[in-house]
């Protein structure tokens, strides 16, 4: 795609193309290289789901340089762009700077942040209290990150979680173009309603000023065909990795646990051959035979 073949101009793509795009949802090197392998153009580094996998709440339990070093096992884990989910930026526009940076460095391909308070708690938990940044301070949040970034393509989409803060639709579009004006790429809206009125509501309002993300956790029902008519331009599969991974745990682990054997447990997990190839044990096995003397 594009003039260049960084990730970064990848993800740019993905978000400028009039077609819709899709953005899936991984958590370690092993998940992102699971969405490479299904085809999918790009990742959802998602904040919720790396949490979960560490074993903490999403809720700046893990610090910022923990998650830092996840996205770089996914970034040399695969060759397709990285969207990380980067909170509110862990702590003010210095941070978001130091951040774009360490991101860039790191084969990220582009920062997602959003206008609440550190720390943050997920948009699904304690639905209503959710405080909100100061939509001028997140602003300048979004200028500083652009102001940070190196490469011209490294992306920066400022999501506003007005409505999830039940704010209403003129309060999301007020700070979706204060965040325009500020040199967002993007805007993710996020809702947790279970249908799609109200992130339907918003793109009629906003029209073409910039790309729009969404992520349909909650609003399942809707029909991808719909969000492409409207003309949405990335739907983000926000946590599903990590939620299939949960379960196919939990059955192994109470399974295993239950019958004290692995009889009715082999066929049903992968060969542990498929976790060889994965890993890519044959060019290590290549490079010994060259690098190592052959005795
Ligand atoms: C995430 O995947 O961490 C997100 C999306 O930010 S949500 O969990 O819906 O807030
Ligand atoms: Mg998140």
């Amino acid at each position: 795609p594009g003039r260049t073949t960084s990730r970064a101009a990848a993800l740019r793509h993905l978000l400028d193309r009039p077609e819709l795009s899709f953005l899936m949802e991984a958590h370690n090197g092993l998940s992102a290289k699971l969405v490479e392998r299904a085809g999918f153009e790009g990742i959802w580094a998602s904040g919720l789901s790396i949490a979960a996998a560490l074993g903490v709440r999403d809720s700046n339990e893990a610090s910022w340089t923990q998650v830092l070093e996840v996205a770089e096992f996914m970034s040399d884990a695969t060759r397709i762009p990285i969207l990380l989910d980067g909170d509110t930026g862990y702590g003010n526009f210095n941070s978001v700077r130091r951040l774009v940076r360490k991101l860039e460095q790191r084969g990220v391909a582009g920062v997602c942040v959003e206008d609440k308070l550190f720390p943050k708690m997920n948009s699904f938990v304690r639905g209503g209290a959710q405080p909100l940044a100061d939509a001028e301070e997140f602003a300048g949040k979004i200028g500083a990150a652009k102001s940070a970034q190196h490469d011209p393509d490294f992306v920066v989409v400022a999501r506003t979680e007005a409505l999830i803060a039940g704010q209403g639709l003129a309060e999301a579009l007020r700070r979706a173009e204060l965040y325009r004006c500020a040199g967002a790429d993007a805007i993710l809206v996020h809702s947790a309603r279970s249908d799609a009125d109200e992130v339907r509501a918003f793109k009629a309002e906003w029209g073409d000023r910039l790309p729009v993300v969404i992520v349909p956790t909650k609003y399942y029902r809707t029909p991808t065909e719909v969000f492409a008519e409207d003309g949405f331009s990335t739907v983000v599969w926000a946590n599903h990795l990590m939620r299939s991974a949960l379960r196919a745990m939990q059955i192994t682990a109470s399974t295993i646990f239950a019958e004290q054997h692995l009889r009715n447990v082999e066929d049903a997990v992968a060969p542990l051959a498929e976790v060889f190839e994965i890993q890519g044990e044959d060019e290590l096995a290549e490079a010994e035979q060259r690098w190592l003397p052959q005795r």
